[in-house]
């Protein structure tokens, strides 16, 4: 069994004007499928290789020996859960249960900005910002490179921050990608459906 490119939800020049078509030919087209093509070789004849991505990337986190499969086999899953965490004309304030938790975990939706903008900006170098749900409250929180959240925190939405995410639409102005997540893009659908 060999792992596949997952399908983009939506087209490639549908995020236009806040992230290129260009952007997401290379990010989609080039990165996240040579993470795929990358793993495929990495566990080709293992014991890995019939394992799902997630089997993979739980069985060989934290040993260091293993690096690149656990970086491959998370990068993976972290691009899929990307573009399902943004959509054309998304944005804005969420509404019903998931403005609830903010509201509740936050103070308010703008203090949940605040802190998932800061999170963001201030991972030092690459990386991603995710929102999560631990136990009946919300957190935001911000891992390097491929790491994903801790056990017991399930993934609500997140944001890429390598700068292969917005360096050809954005250069340097991270925090101004940040703000177009926010404000154009990011998915509530997709993160209140992932609540649990
Ligand atoms: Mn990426």
């Amino acid at each position: 069994m060999s792992h596949e490119l997952p399908q983009l939800p939506y087209a490639l020049d549908a995020l236009e004007p806040h992230i290129s078509k260009q952007t997401l030919e290379f990010h989609y087209g080039k990165h996240h499928n040579a993470y795929v093509t990358n793993l495929n070789k990495l566990i080709e004849g293992t014991e890995l290789a019939d394992k799902s991505l997630e089997e993979v990337a739980c069985a060989v986190s934290g040993d260091d020996s293993k690096a690149g499969i656990f970086n491959n086999a998370a990068q993976v899953l972290n691009h899929t859960f990307y573009w399902k965490s943004m959509k054309p004309g998304g944005g804005g304030e969420p509404s019903g249960a998931l403005l609830e938790k903010i509201n509740a975990s936050f103070g308010s939706y703008d203090e949940f900005k605040t802190a998932f903008a800061t999170a963001g900006a201030t991972q030092f170098g690459s990386g991603w910002a995710w929102l999560v749900q631990e136990g009946d409250a919300l957190k935001v929180v911000k891992t390097a490179n491929a790491q994903m959240p801790s056990h017991g925190q399930t993934p609500l939405m997140v944001m890429d921050v390598w700068e292969h995410a917005y360096y050809l639409d954005f250069q340097n102005r991270r925090p101004d990608y940040i703000q177009t997540f926010l404000n154009s893009l990011v998915n509530w659908d997709f993160a209140a459906a992932n609540l649990k």
